[in-house]
């Protein structure tokens, strides 16, 4: 049994049962001429989280303990594509529309993969979604079932969006989830602060928050 100082309090965890997920840490979201650009954001300020995204990274697998990708693409056909998605808003450019990194939030482009500084290790899971929450139409709680994972850190972008939501999706399944703050970004700092403080409100009512510092400071003790 280990323990991670952590707000609204401490994350007592089992080694066996304790998993680190990172989310869409792709070059759609990260680097300038992608989706996240797309949309009118300033793909810049998400760098902040790698640091300490690649601190957890090299602490979990030093552990031996299991590591979970994810990346938000659609299939090349579209047929995973909502209309409702597709065509939200006016931005300059769409899913599935082409760009200086293939076509736009599509699975097997230059744009879908994850960035180098976080590259995926042979053997270590990464999981296609086509929605912000990574448990809708993929094999993603099966991997967990597999892995025998029922603890979980979150490392990802961004934070409001594709991080909260599978974050409540794995509350509602019976994960104790917790956000590792510094390894986690958005385009909006104003929301990534609301969604720490939601996160730990209310006795925890979706999880668990604590620097990627406290986290591998348990990990080692
Ligand atoms: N737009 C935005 O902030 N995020 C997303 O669309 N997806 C993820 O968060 N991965």
């Amino acid at each position: 049994m280990g323990v991670i100082a952590a707000q609204p309090f401490d994350f007592p965890f089992e080694p066996g049962q304790l998993g680190l997920v990172m989310i869409d840490f792709q070059r759609d979201f990260m680097e300038p001429g992608g989706f996240g650009e797309s949309l009118g954001n300033d793909v810049s300020l998400l760098r902040n989280a790698i640091p300490a995204a690649q601190a957890l990274l090299a602490g979990f697998r030093a552990a031996g303990l299991p590591v979970i990708h994810t990346r938000e693409c659609h299939r090349p056909d579209l047929s995973d594509l909502p209309a409702a998605k597709r065509d939200r808003g006016n931005p300059r450019q769409r899913i599935g529309d082409p760009g200086p990194m293939g076509r736009i939030l599509v699975a097997g482009e230059p744009g879908a993969e994850i960035i180098p500084e976080l590259r995926p290790q042979p053997g270590e899971p990464v999981i296609d979604k086509p929605g912000k929450g990574a448990f809708y139409a993929t094999g993603f709680a099966q991997t967990l079932s597999q892995l025998g994972l029922r603890q979980l850190i979150f490392a990802g972008v961004t934070t409001e969006v594709c991080v909260q939501t599978t974050m409540r999706e794995a509350n509602d399944r019976g994960f104790d989830c917790l956000l590792a703050t510094d390894a986690s970004e958005s385009y909006f700092p104003a929301f990534k602060a609301a969604t720490v403080e939601m996160i730990i409100a209310q006795g925890g009512i979706v999880g668990w928050a604590a620097s990627s510092g406290a986290i591998l400071e348990a990990l080692d003790g």
